[in-house]
């Protein structure tokens, strides 16, 4: 059966870990259907906490990749997978989805992204900036 995965930091098009997604089914751009805090400081964090709608992308994913992406990430330990529900513009649906939510103490030096949409220049230090 076929997994889907709502990413919303480095796992999107264009940033470091999108290449864990290679040959995976891109499904959409979507938003949450529900409200969630999302964080940075040199990673983005997910956290369980209404402040807005957050922005990302959903791919269907086979078992090895979940299981990559799981590795990748830390789950169940840091940041953890759970379901949520996503809507889709492009194909007029919200559907469930995995997300990795950080449940591990936020770094101190997080900070909140208001928009909800985590951006490239955010990711990591210099060295690693796209
Ligand atoms: N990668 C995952 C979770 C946090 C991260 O940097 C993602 O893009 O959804």
């Amino acid at each position: 059966m076929k997994n889907k995965v709502f990413v919303y930091g480095t796992l999107k098009r264009g940033f470091g870990n999108n290449g864990f997604l290679i040959n995976q089914k891109f499904i959409g751009v979507g938003c949450t259907r529900n409200k969630f805090a999302l964080y940075k400081d040199s990673l983005p964090y997910l956290v369980d906490k209404p402040e807005t709608p957050i922005g990302g992308e959903v791919y269907e994913v086979d078992n090895e990749t979940l299981e990559r992406l799981d590795s990748l990430e830390g789950h169940p330990n840091w940041y953890r997978r759970k379901k949520i529900l996503v809507c889709i513009p492009s194909t007029g649906n919200c559907v469930e989805c995995w997300a990795y939510f950080l449940i591990t103490k936020l770094p101190s030096s997080a900070i909140l992204i208001k928009t909800g949409n985590y951006k490239k220049e955010y990711y990591g230090t210099e060295i690693f900036k796209l």
